[in-house]
Formats: C-alpha cells, sequence, structure tokens
C-alpha cells in the first residue's frame, strides 16, 4: 500500500530538503504518470484493434486515468470494487490487471490463465478478480485487491455493491464471526471499503438512487465514485440528472451534525493532488467511521468517444472537444508535473516525460503482440488438426473436388476463428455423409470432442461446480415420531430457521417486516430478540437492493438470506437476479460466487398483486439460479437446509396459504435436507399421472381422492423443484405405466406449463409412452381477480382439475366415463 503524503506538493522547499521521502514521492509521482500512459495507450491501441477487426468491441477508459489512480492509492488488501467498464486504470493500479490480460479481454481468449477476467465470456472492459480457486473454494481475500465482476447493465454494479460494503459492517459488529478463524480470510475487524464506480448518466437509472438511499440508512463503508464525463453516450447531462449535477441533487443528503448521511465531495478529474487529497479524506471517513461517501469527479473527458460504435464528433461540440484536449488528465498531469518547482526541486523534464510516454507505447505494444500470439497460438493448434484432417478426408473421398477447395479457403482465411474451423469441418462432413472411409470417422470425433471442448469453454459454470454444489449435497430426510405432533406451517419454519442461525453465525436474514415482528406470517416470530438485529433485519421496501444486500455479503462469506415479502414484488427484483446473481458463476467462469438464499411467498392469497405465480418468467429469467417449489413449509425447511451447506444461489417459494396449515413436525428439524431436482411421487396410481408444484399441488391431491372415488387412479407427482427439472426422469418412468399426462400449476397458460412439456416430452421423450393428448391446466391469462370468487374463477380450482382429469380418461374410455357435460 502506497501512502505518499500528496499535500507534499505544497510544502516549503525547507521542508522539502529535510524530507527523506522526496525521491520516493517523485519516483511515485513518475509511476503514476507512467501507469495512466500505459493505460491510455491500451485504450488507443485497443479501438485500433476493433477497428482492424482482430478484437470485436471496444469501450474503453480513456480520460479517467487519473482519478482511479487517486483512488487506488488508498484501495488497500481486503478492500472491494463494484465498478463498470471504464475501470482500467484502477484495476491496474490495484495489481489486478496487467496489460496483456487487458488485451486478451478484448480478444476473448477463452484461457482462463491468460484472461482471468472472465476466460473470454464477457466483452472487454468487464473486469473482476479471482476470488475463489480452482476448485470453487474461497481464496484469502484479505491477501489480494478484490473485484467484483462488471455486468454491462448501467447501474447495475450498484445493489451488489451495497451489500460489499454492508459485509465490513455485519463483520464488525457481529459478536462471534471476526474471533473465528474461516472468517479471517474476509475481513479484519471490518475495515474494508466497498469502492462503488458509475459514470454520470448512469445515476439516472432506478438502482442508483436506491443504492444510494440504502446505503446512507445502513451507514456502510461505500465510496462511490461518479466518473462525471457530461454525457451517456450522446445524451448531455442536463438531460440526465436535476440540477445538471449529481452532487447538488443529492446534496440533502450531506450529513450533518446530529442527522447521519452522506459526505459529499467535489474533485475534478484532470487535478492530481486534489484527487489524491479527495481520496485520502474520503476513505478514511468510510473506513474508520462507516460513513458512505459520494465523490463527484467533475471534468472528466472521453478522448475516443463512448466505444468503437461510433465517433463523438457526430454530437460533442467544437469547443467542447477542444476543452476535451485542453483539460485531458495526462496533459494536465504533465503540464502540473513540469511546472512543479518547489525552489529547485522538480520531478522531471520534458525529455523525461516524453521517455516514459515513448516507452509506455512501446511496453504496451509489445503486451498487446503477446496477448495476440497466445490467443492465437491457442486456435492455430485447433486449426492445424483440422486442416490434417480434412486432408486426410479429401484424399481419400470421392468428393475431393467439393472438399479442396473449403480446405484452401479455410488455409487463406487471414484470422480464422474456431467458429470457421469448425465450420468448415461440418461443411466437409455433411458433404462425406454416405462415404465409408475410415477418415470421416476421425473427423467426426474431432468436431464431437471439440464441441464438448467448447461447452467447456462457452457454456461451463451455469451453476457451482464444486464439491459444495446444491446437486452434490447429501439429502437428509425428515424423521417424525410415531404420533408427530401437528403444529402450524409458519412454526415449522421458525424452528427450522432458529436451528439454522445457531448453526450458521455467518447466517443472517433481512427485508420488509422481517425484524421486529418476525415476517408477515411470523416465520420469524421472535428470533431477532434472540439473535439480534445484525442478523434478523428490517429493510426498506426496496426489493432490488435487497437482493443487492444479499449478493455482495454473499460474495464475502457471509451466508445471507434475502426476504421478498411477496413473489408478485419479485418484479422488481428480477432485473438484478437476473443480470447479476443468475450470471455470477458463468460470467466468471467459476472465479467468483454469491451463495444467495432468497425467501419469498407466493402462488394463491388474495387478488390481483397478492397472488402471482409467474413461473414461466421465473425459470426463463432466472438461469443461474435453482428455484424450489415447495407445497408446505416442511419442504420449505428442508431446501434451506441443504442450500445452506451448498454454494449455489436459490429462490424458494413458500406457499402463501401454508403459513397456518398444520403439519407434522420432523423431529431433526433444522438437519433434514430436501434434495433439488427429485420430484415425489405423493400418489401411486395407473390412469393418469398429475403434474404440479406448491399451491395448486395441494388441490390436485384434494381433486385425486375425488377422482378414486369415481374409479379413476391418478399418480400424483410432486415436481418440488422447477430448476433444476425432474433430473432422474422419474416422470417418464411414471408416464411408462399410466400413459396420460396433465400438468397443473396456477401460471398464465404456456408459462411454466409450457416448460415442463418440454421437460418431459423432449428432454425425457416421455411422448413415446403417451396414448392421450398431453394436456396442461394453468390460470387464466389475466392476473387473479380478488376474493373467494375472484380465486375461483381465475385459477385452477379442484372442480376444475377434476373435471380435467376425468376428461381426459373420459376420451379415452367414454363408456365407463361419460362425458359430465
Ligand atoms: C440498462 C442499460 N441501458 C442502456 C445501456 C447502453 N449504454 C451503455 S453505456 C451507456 C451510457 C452510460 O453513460 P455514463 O453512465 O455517463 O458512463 P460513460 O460511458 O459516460 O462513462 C448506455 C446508454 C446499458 N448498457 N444498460
Ligand atoms: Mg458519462
Amino acid at each position: 500500500m502506497r501512502l505518499i503524503n500528496y499535500t507534499m506538493a505544497k510544502q516549503t522547499v525547507k521542508e522539502l530538503e529535510t524530507s527523506v521521502d522526496f525521491e520516493t514521492f517523485k519516483s511515485e509521482v513518475l509511476a503514476d504518470f507512467r501507469l495512466a500512459c500505459v493505460s491510455r495507450e491500451a485504450s488507443l491501441l485497443g479501438r485500433r484493434e476493433v477497428l482492424t477487426g482482430k478484437a470485436k468491441f471496444g469501450i474503453f477508459g480513456d480520460g479517467k486515468e487519473l482519478a482511479q489512480i487517486a483512488l487506488a492509492k488508498q484501495f488497500q488488501l481486503g478492500d472491494f470494487r463494484s465498478g463498470y467498464y471504464r475501470d482500467q486504470t484502477l484495476m491496474m493500479a490495484i495489481d489486478q490487471l496487467t496489460v496483456q490480460q487487458y488485451f486478451a479481454g478484448l480478444y476473448a481468449h477463452t484461457d482462463v490463465e491468460k484472461e482471468p477476467l472472465s476466460a473470454g465470456r464477457q466483452m472487454g472492459g468487464h473486469y473482476s478478480t479471482r476470488n475463489l480457486d480452482e476448485n470453487g473454494e474461497w481464496k484469502n481475500l484479505m491477501e489480494q485487491r478484490n473485484s467484483s465482476s462488471d455486468i454491462s447493465p448501467t447501474a447495475g454494479q450498484m445493489p451488489r455493491l451495497l451489500g460489499l460494503a454492508q459485509a465490513s459492517k455485519v463483520y464488525r459488529n457481529h459478536p462471534t464471526l471476526s474471533e473465528l478463524e474461516e472468517f479471517k480470510k474476509f475481513t479484519n475487524g471490518g475495515n474494508e471499503v466497498a469502492f462503488g464506480t458509475i459514470g454520470d448518466a448512469s445515476t439516472s437509472e432506478g438502482p442508483f438512487w436506491e443504492t444510494i438511499n440504502a446505503a446512507g440508512v445502513l451507514q456502510v463503508p461505500m465510496v462511490m465514485s461518479v466518473w462525471d464525463d457530461g454525457y451517456g453516450i450522446s445524451v448531455p447531462r442536463h438531460h440526465q440528472t436535476t440540477k445538471d449535477s449529481i452532487s447538488e441533487a443529492l446534496s440533502g443528503m450531506q450529513r450533518t451534525k446530529d442527522k447521519p448521511g452522506y459526505e459529499i465531495f467535489l474533485t475534478k478529474g484532470w487535478d492530481y493532488v486534489h484527487m489524491c487529497e479527495t481520496y485520502e479524506k474520503a476513505v478514511k471517513i468510510a473506513r474508520e467511521q462507516h460513513i458512505p461517501v459520494l465523490v463527484h469527479v467533475k471534468e472528466v473527458n472521453q478522448p475516443q468517444g463512448h466505444s468503437t460504435s461510433g465517433s463523438h464528433e457526430r454530437y460533442k461540440s467544437e469547443e467542447r472537444l477542444k476543452w476535451e484536449t485542453e483539460f485531458d488528465c495526462i496533459n494536465k498531469f504533465k503540464e502540473w508535473i513540469l511546472n512543479f518547482n518547489a525552489d529547485g526541486l522538480s520531478i522531471a523534464t520534458e525529455e523525461e516525460i516524453e521517455e516514459i510516454q515513448k516507452e509506455a507505447k512501446t511496453f504496451v505494444r509489445d503486451q498487446k503482440s503477446a496477448a495476440w500470439k497466445d490467443y492465437s497460438d491457442a486456435i492455430k493448434t485447433d486449426l492445424n488438426t483440422a486442416l490434417s484432417l480434412l486432408k486426410a478426408v479429401a484424399a481419400e473421398s470421392s468428393n475431393a473436388v467439393f472438399i479442396n477447395p473449403e480446405i484452401e479457403a479455410l488455409e487463406r482465411a487471414m484470422e480464422p476463428i474456431r467458429k470457421d474451423i469448425l465450420n468448415t469441418c461440418r461443411k466437409v462432413l455433411k458433404m462425406v455423409r454416405a462415404e465409408k472411409i475410415p477418415t470421416r470417422i476421425a473427423l467426426s470425433a474431432w468436431i464431437k470432442q471439440q464441441i464438448d471442448t467448447n461447452f467447456e469453454r462457452y457454456s461451463s459454470h451455469l451453476h457451482s461446480q464444486s464439491a459444495k454444489a446444491a446437486l452434490a449435497i447429501e439429502p437428509v430426510a425428515p424423521t417424525y415420531e410415531d404420533t408427530p405432533v401437528m403444529e402450524d406451517g409458519r412454526i415449522i419454519l421458525r424452528e427450522n430457521y432458529r436451528k439454522l442461525f445457531e448453526k450458521y453465525p455467518q447466517a443472517l436474514i433481512f427485508g420488509e417486516d422481517a425484524g421486529k415482528i418476525g415476517g408477515v406470517n411470523q416465520s420469524l416470530e421472535g428470533l431477532q430478540d434472540q439473535f439480534g438485529e445484525l442478523r434478523i433485519s428490517d429493510t426498506g421496501i426496496r426489493e432490488c437492493t435487497i437482493i443487492g444486500q444479499g449478493i455482495g455479503m454473499a460474495m464475502r462469506g457471509l451466508r445471507p438470506i434475502a426476504e421478498i415479502q411477496y413473489l408478485d414484488y419479485l418484479l422488481y427484483a428480477v432485473q438484478v437476479m437476473s443480470d447479476d446473481l443468475a450470471t455470477v458463476q458463468y460470467r466468471t467462469k467459476g472465479g467468483q460466487k454469491a451463495p444467495l438464499i432468497i425467501s419469498t411467498r407466493g402462488h394463491r392469497l388474495e387478488g390481483i398483486w397478492h397472488s402471482g405465480s409467474p413461473m414461466g418468467m421465473i425459470v426463463n429469467a432466472l438461469r443461474g439460479i435453482y428455484v424450489c417449489t415447495p407445497r408446505n413449509m416442511t419442504k420449505a425447511a428442508g431446501f434451506y437446509n441443504l442450500l445452506m451447506e451448498a454454494d449455489d444461489a436459490a429462490l424458494v417459494i413458500e406457499p402463501l396459504n401454508g403459513y397456518r396449515t398444520k403439519e407434522p413436525t420432523p423431529t431433526n428439524i433444522g438437519e433434514f435436507k430436501i434434495p433439488l431436482g427429485i420430484p415425489e411421487v405423493v400418489r401411486q396410481g395407473t390412469d393418469l399421472t398429475i403434474v404440479s408444484y406448491g399451491s395448486t399441488f395441494n388441490l390436485c391431491e384434494v381433486a385425486a381422492k375425488q377422482l378414486e372415488e369415481v374409479g379413476i387412479s391418478v399418480e400424483l407427482i410432486d415436481v418440488q423443484t422447477l430448476i433444476p427439472f425432474d433430473i432422474n426422469h422419474m416422470i417418464k418412468a411414471s408416464l411408462e405405466k399410466t400413459n396420460r399426462l396433465l400438468i397443473v400449476d396456477e401460471d398464465v397458460s404456456s408459462g411454466a406449463t409450457a416448460y415442463m412439456l418440454d421437460k418431459i416430452l423432449v428432454e425425457q421423450k416421455a411422448f413415446v409412452h403417451l396414448d392421450s393428448v398431453p394436456e396442461t391446466l394453468s390460470s387464466k391469462d389475466h392476473r387473479p381477480a380478488y376474493g373467494t370468487d375472484g380465486d375461483y374463477f381465475s385459477k385452477p380450482s379442484v372442480d376444475d382439475i377434476f373435471e380435467k382429469a376425468y376428461s381426459i380418461v373420459s376420451e379415452a374410455d367414454p363408456k365407463a366415463y361419460p362425458s359430465i357435460y
């Protein structure tokens, strides 16, 4: 950690002469200048790489170099960044990005050793550090400077930033955690700062405001920098921000003597000394006192315009462009260095500065070439193998006249990529499909092996692949006394939570009304009294940042359970779940994880916004998050118990009408674990298989009894989790016996029922066992109307289920089962 006193620049010569530190100061200033030049060269060369076609897209950090260098001086081991695509200089300054890696990212090099940010999965400019080892276990995060993995949606970095900062607060105030050895890799008494960065225009987004307000309420050590270059692509700031200034707009958040709030700083992106001083003060306040800080960095420029997709001359005036050159931070820094003269003591001459700039150019060019060589060598190996296989095929094939031009085209291609190689191989394989030549077999085997290898390159790590993956955790069945005690569902959940909070000191639960009153359904009743306000807490009404708190804290070794009061309100959180949480493992190729459990409750209760069951939306938007749909609270508890041992993210949707329903109390509460992806055949039958989950499952049970009374034997299956879905194909096995299928849920038509049909008929290939048209029964396509009658006519009722099931059997055997209508 560099700790130079930058006020030295203003000291008198006498002080400087006596200061043993002047040489250190000077070399640090020059190292900063060099880094700024290196980063700028990387931006300039990066753009060229895109324009010449070697990289696909570029978005760079030019213009923001100096501010990031000033910030980085305060970035300590264990600290975290949550930022956006302009932060290459910061990443370089905290030693988490080499120039070679930067170019490897631009080229999309898939080797994680060469491109540790995302193994080529994310476009350039999206930064992260590797916080897990190759087994998916936490590294010691106190031995590195950390960056959570960037995402592209503007302000998408904000909700997680809140949780990253809050983790410090939890660690500092938790009664036991910081003493436990296993948490020393995450914290040193909660002294870690979470650094946020955002562009001026992106502060217009809702998640920015929600996060800023929540951090002010929670008083967490967050240092929020706004790089204000006056534009969001082409749209100027006055279209984005009230009063044309984010610090003015937020001035009401400034803390006062008697009211906690923010500390707000203003500085300019070209003023090296002022920025260094500002960050020194800002970070000290956040780190020591856990007070959130806003640093509004004004007068920043963007010399190359927004991205490689267009030029800024289209929307910036001549005057603005002139200002951007004059006030470019590197030009200004150079000016300051050259003018530095404290009675004879100077930092560098013009020649020395020019030498640094020249050397930076050469260095970046060499690093770029090395990155390109690494990237293209890996492909060349594949290309050579493919060419020799193709030539062998051509030598044997009667289609050689068609194959040879393909081979020649591939040989002639300037910089062939994997797509070109595989495309040619597959084209040739098609040509020789009818030929019985051994080389065809070799080519086809190689293509298959390439497809597998590229699955690993481009499609692995949607979920955890560690030993703690949810699917690797051993299930434990609930056990019961001969005559079990019957309790309300909410009591079973509450007692289960009690055990979990006793067992896991790192577990926290938070949400609207989750703290003082113990949840709107009382499933956390009394737990705040027992475990304290830090662990069982109320939050503001802000679903998006409740999830963000969870993501950030989970990334720092805690085990958060984020409470979303009702499933209907999950929509406010779906963006952050889909864009951020669901992609954490995938977008880092297993370099980061956020084992967050999201607990909510849904399906039928009352009215348009308390009865939602938008499961199709959920399973489609949230691939990467497991989705559990328990039919009662024992099942829900079993999922929580399993998930607490796992390192996957998951959503658990409790059935809203089950809190006051009596359930037998298991004797091993807190211990039993329900596996994911394993349906339960709750009722054996022979005539028809009914598949359901959640609240409608319980209606299906009633309907199945009524169907039995008229002689129809139903096999009733609770899928239990929608993601993963029936991994052992139990439903197919059931259909082998019954040959008829009805799927029931309370989503809209073709919502989750379409998903399940695809899984069963296409993925499991169960269509071969069907003797009747597969049927689905779901809700009406509108939101459910209020009241019992509203529910009856909006959602599937026991009557509907009975009649639908009966009609399937009746169609097959109308004599035995005459049509009801
Ligand atoms: C949610 C969302 N909307 C739109 C975009 C497209 N987009 C990418 S960057 C950008 C402008 C951001 O401007 P600003 O926050 O000022 O950052 P700057 O690029 O100027 O540093 C836009 C509109 C996006 N990535 N995400
Ligand atoms: Mg901007």
